[in-house]
């Protein structure tokens, strides 16, 4: 009996969400290096759990960590003795979780009574993947279904393509959720399909861009993760392929392509949730990405979505020196954020990875620009920390929409500079 009690717990254990109960995040402010290398030695640190939303790298940014229950009071007594400022952003993360859960099933029961897809409700890979075969009946003069290749656990990477005729026209790529946690990225991808089809024939700007190039876009680029964040860890950010020398599962997915592979900014720890992995392009969902571009030959701008802290970035991120195309990277770069601010007023820094957050080696807009894709940008989209990676779904549409100009922006400047 006792076994079975025991096994049922365990069995139990393994299909709920884990809970954050008592989790908090805090923001912390650095003054100087020696501060930075502090909070370093604390990233060091296994035994407390530390996530880091965002790395401690450089004195001016503020770096935000969810702590579990636990480890709490050690933390801040940690700051507190080391004289570091912080304060809460989150004071009990399972509190937001569960606001975020209950607003879900609302928004689920209204559409299931309307049958229509809520761009501004956050979906299931399900939902999402039977809204794409929706876009592309309702917009089959551009919209069409593509898969190119299959999750580690076997689900489809589907994706879009726009097109308007023509062979094998020049092509931007833009994906999302490639770390599945960022759930206002998937959204938004998804928003901004229905909006580049429904435009085509409306707005000059996208009819013109889709007369010259194709747009290929893959809404979610981790399906794994993605699944998993809505049935087990709401904050999982890897991929799920099992590792060969640890019990830990995953890979990070922007550790993993072939630029500075395995340099500063990534573990080599499978534990660590910027693990590189074994090799480059060791992931199949970053290999099946690879393949296409590879394939396709004629893509001409890599634009991926991340969340959250309201970047836009160019290349590099595995090393600190300026891209050869550093001023014309810069310029659209910040013609792009002047478009994002245009809407709401929306504030997005920009500069290349290395200098705006952190040195991260292995990431996929330093393969694409090495592989010779001169437009690509990496974006973080909002917010600056208050809710992080648990955007309210009520600023899943405003995201989308200022995204979407800062995204037309690049489109606008690579269909007239096409190279
Ligand atoms: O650490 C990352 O991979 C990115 N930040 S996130 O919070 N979304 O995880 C920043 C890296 C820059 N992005 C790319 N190299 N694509
Ligand atoms: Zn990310």
């Amino acid at each position: 009996m006792k076994l079975i009690l025991i096994f049922s717990a365990l069995l139990g254990a393994s299909l709920c969400l884990e809970t954050f109960v008592g989790h908090q995040v805090l923001r912390i402010k650095t003054k100087n290096e020696e501060e930075v290398k502090k909070l370093q030695l604390l990233e060091s640190l296994e035994h407390l759990k530390l996530d880091f939303w965002i790395h401690p790298a450089t004195p001016s940014l503020p770096v935000d960590v969810r702590i579990p229950a636990n480890s709490v009071q050690a933390v801040k007594a940690f700051l507190e003795s080391c004289g570091i400022e912080y304060s809460i952003l989150i004071e009990d993360l399972q509190v937001v979780l569960d606001k975020e859960k209950q607003d879900m099933a609302c928004d689920q029961q209204k559409e299931r009574t309307r049958n229509t897809f809520n761009y501004g409700t956050y979906h299931s890979l399900d939902e999402i993947y039977a809204q794409l075969d929706n876009l592309a009946s309702e917009f089959s003069n551009v919209v069409s279904k593509i898969q190119i290749g299959e999750s580690y656990e076997k689900r489809p990477l589907y994706g879009l393509k726009f097109s308007t005729g023509g062979s094998h026209r020049p092509a931007i790529w833009l994906d999302a959720g490639i770390h599945s946690r960022e759930w206002v990225t998937q959204a938004s991808a998804m928003w901004i399909a229905q909006k580049i089809a429904s435009d085509y024939g409306k707005d000059p700007s996208v009819t013109s861009l889709l007369n010259k190039m194709d747009i290929f876009l893959l809404p979610v680029a981790n399906p794994d993760g993605y699944v998993f964040t809505h049935t087990q860890n709401r904050m999982w950010r890897k991929t799920r392929s099992k590792n060969r020398r640890s019990l830990c599962i995953g890979v990070d997915p922007n550790r993993n392509w072939d630029a500075g592979f395995g340099g500063p900014g990534a573990s080599s720890n499978p534990c660590s949730d910027s693990y590189h992995g074994p090799s480059a392009n060791s992931e199949v969902e970053v290999r099946s990405i690879v393949d296409f571009i590879k394939n396709h030959g004629n893509i001409q701008a890599f634009l991926t979505l991340h969340s959250y802290s309201q970047l836009l970035m160019y290349p590099y991120g595995y090393k600190c020196t300026e891209p050869a195309d550093y001023a014309e990277l810069d310029a659209v770069g910040k013609a792009a954020a002047r478009s994002i601010h245009s809407l709401y007023g929306t504030t997005f820094k920009v500069g290349s990875i290395c200098t705006t957050i952190y040195q991260a080696s292995g990431g996929s807009i330093d393969w694409s620009y090495d592989y010779g894709i001169k437009y690509s940008f990496a974006f973080e989209l909002r917010d600056t920390g208050r809710y992080g990676f648990l955007l309210p779904a009520n600023q899943i549409i405003p995201t989308a929409e200022e995204t979407w100009l800062g995204l037309k922006t690049i489109m606008e400047h690579v269909r007239d500079n096409s190279y």
